[in-house]
């Protein structure tokens, strides 16, 4: 079979459809994985299919999100979650074991493998060459049942590597270039696939700190080759057995080429609040800080951590400065403990987090009010860090550390000799905190699953009216994230499990009197602008708008996900021109007609929405024959109980 990397690894898994880009397809699923945060709602809706068994390969179920326990409701999502994977046939990695996506990585990933989670940087699981895709939870709830995942085939650009990287330059250098080039947007509808010399050049943990990274573009996957590299990384992980080659072909025809020389790159930093704000550090160096913070699933390698701990070894961190040091996992925190780059951190003043997201979705470490602090994470949104008028700048560990040191954005290059870490031979593996999944034999189907009170039950969504009479709830501009939408942070993702309670909270930081609006208002819509919805998976930002009668989202365009997320339950993502969208502000009363016919036109239809003053307008309800289904269904949990 010929073909780029990502055609060969599609065509080997498809099941419906022809592998042409913008045409839905549907492919196989071998592994899932979820966290907690999204990981209850994914597992309600498992058991609302009502399966007994998990029918994938390999699925997984993570603790890594919700760990800062100050009531009872994370512990018992936690209990639910374990009861769950026991019974149903996932293995749980239990809290402190790691961030899902660089335990994925450690443990489970494998090239050539299709990955589905419930977590936009799920394609983390690139840098080892396998096809690793975000969704919502009730994408993964369906591909547990057995359900292929449907997607709309990418098309895919290739990222040519040559050079290799100077002294002092990341691999999160790398994907800040891309951002720079491409935009928050300029990924969507796309598959990024990394190929030329230069990868040969990037450890499997720099891949995946650039596949990583490839959500933050909004890119559907992102890819290398499986090759020597992987190879090593999997033995070192004492999978070598795993390893298979893996490489796009001579010939492959791409749609788009991108030629990057690693040897160009410099240190780059994201300013606020968006990940592509890219500008090289050296031009806004010395701006004076207040925190840093390092790991995230960005950049919690040993490498990673080793690097920061020979940068600080000896060292101590100015009094202005807040150094957060967050592990992504247990076999890192473990080998930078056993050889003494822990306690390099701590004699330098590292405040020291458990192996845990933390600080990168707002779980602790809030900044001081308007701090400026710089983070080896991924996103940097609005008050994203728990602290609203706070700056995060997004940089590399040694952009991080360099700051750390002199107390303003520093150039790391202006610290002389990096230093020299290499990736060990082998890790040493130790699997005890991931309690594996039951043998299907030997399954327990007595498990108790318990529910704590904070768990209450799915709302469900009913299908669309043919005419509706809504309210623009919100107007909003271009790039809104499923952030701005509902937050997360360590005050309001306890409420994942409550619908309800979460529904006070939506649009909280733009507009608090949204919620109160919506319900006065019985049904409403959201106007925005262009890439709605982008950044995270959570389901939430369309389940809780559901809840509060949200029935439309007229935008000029949507972010990949959140587009499914809100055809998952219900509610129809409707696409209009910029300068329509301009004439509908808060508070407009529309009515919408001609909802039936354009979920039934083939390929999707025109519904006529008209203001209170009579001006009308069309917009745009473009849908596949089998997303059409789930709509009419109302939503994807009522059209799979159907089947
Ligand atoms: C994120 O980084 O925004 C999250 C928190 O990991 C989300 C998932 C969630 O909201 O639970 C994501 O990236 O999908
Ligand atoms: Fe966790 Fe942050 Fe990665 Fe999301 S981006 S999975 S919150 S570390």
């Amino acid at each position: 079979m010929r073909g780029t990397l990502v055609e060969k690894i599609i065509r080997e898994h498809l099941v419906e459809g022809t592998l042409e880009p913008g045409s839905e397809i549907a492919i196989r699923v071998d592994q899932t994985l979820t966290q907690d945060a999204t990981g209850t709602m994914a597992y309600l809706q498992f058991e609302a299919i009502g399966l007994d068994r998990v029918k994938t390969e390999l699925s997984v179920s993570y603790i890594d999100h919700n760990t800062l326990q100050v009531g009872f409701e994370n512990a018992d999502d936690h209990l639910y979650l374990a009861g769950v994977a026991r019974k149903h046939g996932i293995h749980l990695s239990r809290a402190g074991n790691g961030i899902c996506h660089q335990v994925h990585l450690e443990r489970f990933a494998r090239p050539g493998r299709t990955l589905v989670g419930s977590d936009s940087h799920t394609p983390t699981a690139g840098g080892v060459g396998s096809l690793a895709i975000g969704v919502g939870g009730l994408d993964v709830a369906a591909a547990m049942a057995g359900s292929p995942l449907y997607l709309t085939a990418p098309r895919v650009r290739r990222v040519e590597l040559v050079g290799e990287l100077p002294p002092w330059v990341a691999a999160k250098d790398v994907i800040l270039e891309l951002l720079r080039r491409l935009t928050v947007s300029g990924g969507v509808g796309w598959a990024m696939e990394y190929g030329g010399p230069g990868v040969a050049t990037l450890t499997v943990p720099q891949r995946a700190t650039i596949a990583n990274m490839g959500a933050e573009l909004g890119a559907t996957t992102s890819i290398f080759p499986s090759d020597e590299r992987t190879r090593e990384w999997l033995r070192a992980q004492d999978r070598e057995e795993q390893w298979i080659a893996l490489e796009a072909d001579q010939d492959a025809e791409y749609e788009d080429r991108i030629v990057l020389d690693l040897g160009q790159v410099e240190p780059l930093v994201a300013q606020p609040h968006m990940p592509d704000r890219v500008v090289p550090v050296r031009e806004i160096a010395g701006i004076d800080i207040d925190q840093v913070a390092i790991g995230s699933c960005t950049n919690s390698s040993y490498v990673d951590l080793m690097t920061a701990a020979a940068m600080v070894r000896g060292k101590t961190i100015p009094p202005g400065v807040s150094f957060v040091v967050a592990p992504g996992s247990r076999q890192v925190l473990a080998a930078i403990t056993r050889n003494g780059g822990l306690a390099d951190l701590i004699d330098a003043g590292a405040r020291i987090l458990e192996t845990a997201c933390g600080p990168c979705l707002g779980v602790g470490q809030a900044p001081r009010s308007g701090a400026v602090t710089v983070r080896s994470f991924n996103r940097n949104f609005e008050g994203r860090s728990g602290t609203l008028d706070a700056g995060v700048y997004l940089a590399s560990v040694e952009t991080c550390v360099a700051s750390a040191l002199i107390g303003k954005l520093t150039d790391p290059r202006d610290l002389g000799t990096p230093p020299s870490i290499a990736l060990p031979n082998a890790f040493r593996v130790d699997d005890s905190m991931i309690v594996p999944a039951a043998h299907p034999a030997k399954r327990d189907r007595a498990v108790e699953i318990i529910r704590g009170p904070n768990i209450k039950p799915l709302p469900l969504a009913e299908p669309p009216a043919d005419e509706m009479d809504v309210e623009v709830l919100i107007a909003l501009g271009d790039n809104i994230t499923t952030d701005d939408i509902l937050p997360a942070g360590a005050k309001l993702l306890p409420l994942r499990s409550n619908v309800p309670a979460y529904a006070e909270h939506v649009f909280g930081r733009i507009d608090p009197s949204f919620p109160a609006r919506a319900q006065a208002a019985g049904a409403g819509c959201i106007v925005g602008g262009a890439n709605y919805g982008q950044g995270s998976s959570r389901e939430h930002a369309a389940i809780v708008p559901m809840y509060l009668g949200v029935r439309a989202v007229l935008a000029e365009s949507f972010a990949r996900i959140h587009r499914s997320n809100l055809i998952n339950f219900g509610i129809l993502p409707l696409v209009a021109e910029p300068e329509a969208l301009k004439t509908l502000p808060q508070g407009t009363k529309l009515h919408l007609s001609g909802v039936h016919a354009a979920i039934d036109a083939p390929g999707g239809g025109d519904v006529r929405v008209t203001t209170e003053a009579g001006e009308a307008l069309t917009a745009r309800l473009s849908l596949t024959a089998r997303e059409a289904k789930v709509l009419r269904a109302g939503g994807l949990l009522n059209s799979l109980r159907e089947r």
